[in-house]
């Protein structure tokens, strides 16, 4: 069903990113279990204010560092990915050739099928979806990767992802950058940068820290990466969420008396 949101409902922006999806999913493109992995998303969105947090802008500039240093860094997209954050991606990967690879855990040809024809009508022109390769350690259908694609990447980014192939594709010796709201999942504890925001406005954002980036001296980037220190961004972001719930608890208490 659809009905128009107005604008002045105070949950605006986070009700359009359900109908993204919804409309995703009435594609194709997102499966049920999509719709779960929002909503657990939209909760901790909710405990860090949805909005870029500063430990957010750190580690988004730190994964442009990153991916600017990377020989073959590689875009790794899913469902929910394509939904929300499609054009977005497509935009990213055209500009910086950095490719992007479908990379499914429910896995259909069917499906791929659909979200590469989304993909390459929104214009992707670096775009894997071919699974010719497997990723050892890994018993998930998110083992089936591009040859030339993830198997052979030195960097990936991967994005609402379940924690498994951030763990195998460590053990390959990859760097993973995730983007991930849940910082205690095992996809943010296995990455080197994990990047605790909503893919909606930390996209955008990479995008133009990696292209504010590309103008200064490479230096610059390998100098952010040597004082990036994951453990210490994701306890920050874990020190504002309970500092929020305290002025929270705060409030609460204050209004009642
Ligand atoms: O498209 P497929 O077949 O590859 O399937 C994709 C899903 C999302 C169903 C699959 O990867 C999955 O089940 O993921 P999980 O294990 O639910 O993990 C999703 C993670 O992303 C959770 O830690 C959520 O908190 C987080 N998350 C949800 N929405 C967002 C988000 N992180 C950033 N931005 C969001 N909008």
């Amino acid at each position: 069903m659809k009905i128009e949101i107005p604008p002045s409902h105070p949950r605006y922006k986070s009700l359009l990113i359900r109908e993204k999806l919804v409309e995703g999913f009435e594609k194709g493109l997102v499966v049920p279990q999509g719709l779960i992995a929002q909503g657990r998303g939209e909760a901790f969105d909710y405990l860090i204010g949805e909005k870029t947090e500063s430990f957010a802008v750190k580690a988004i500039e730190a994964a442009a560092a990153l991916l600017l240093l990377s020989e073959k860094p590689v875009i790794s997209v899913n469902g929910n990915a394509t939904a929300l954050v499609g054009e977005e991606l497509v935009d990213f990967s055209n500009a910086s050739r950095i490719p992007l690879e479908i990379n499914l855990f429910y896995r259909t040809e069917e499906r791929v099928n659909k979200i590469r024809d989304y993909l390459l009508e929104l214009g992707a022109k670096y775009l894997y979806w071919q699974a010719d390769g497997v990723l050892p350690g890994l018993e998930s259908n998110r083992r089936l990767v591009a040859t030339r694609g993830i198997l052979s990447a030195d960097t990936v980014l991967v994005m609402l992802e379940d924690g498994d192939r951030t763990e195998a594709l460590r053990r390959l010796g990859k760097n993973v950058i995730a983007v991930d709201l849940n910082p205690l999942s095992r996809t943010s504890l296995a990455a080197n940068i994990t990047i605790v925001d909503n893919v909606v406005r930390a996209v955008p954002l990479l995008k133009q820290k990696y292209f504010e980036l590309s103008k200064r001296p490479r230096e610059v980037s390998k100098q952010i990466i040597t004082e990036y220190d994951n453990r210490r961004i994701i306890s920050e972001s874990l020190d504002y969420m309970s500092k929020r719930l305290r002025e929270l608890v705060g409030n609460l208490l204050t209004q009642n008396t």
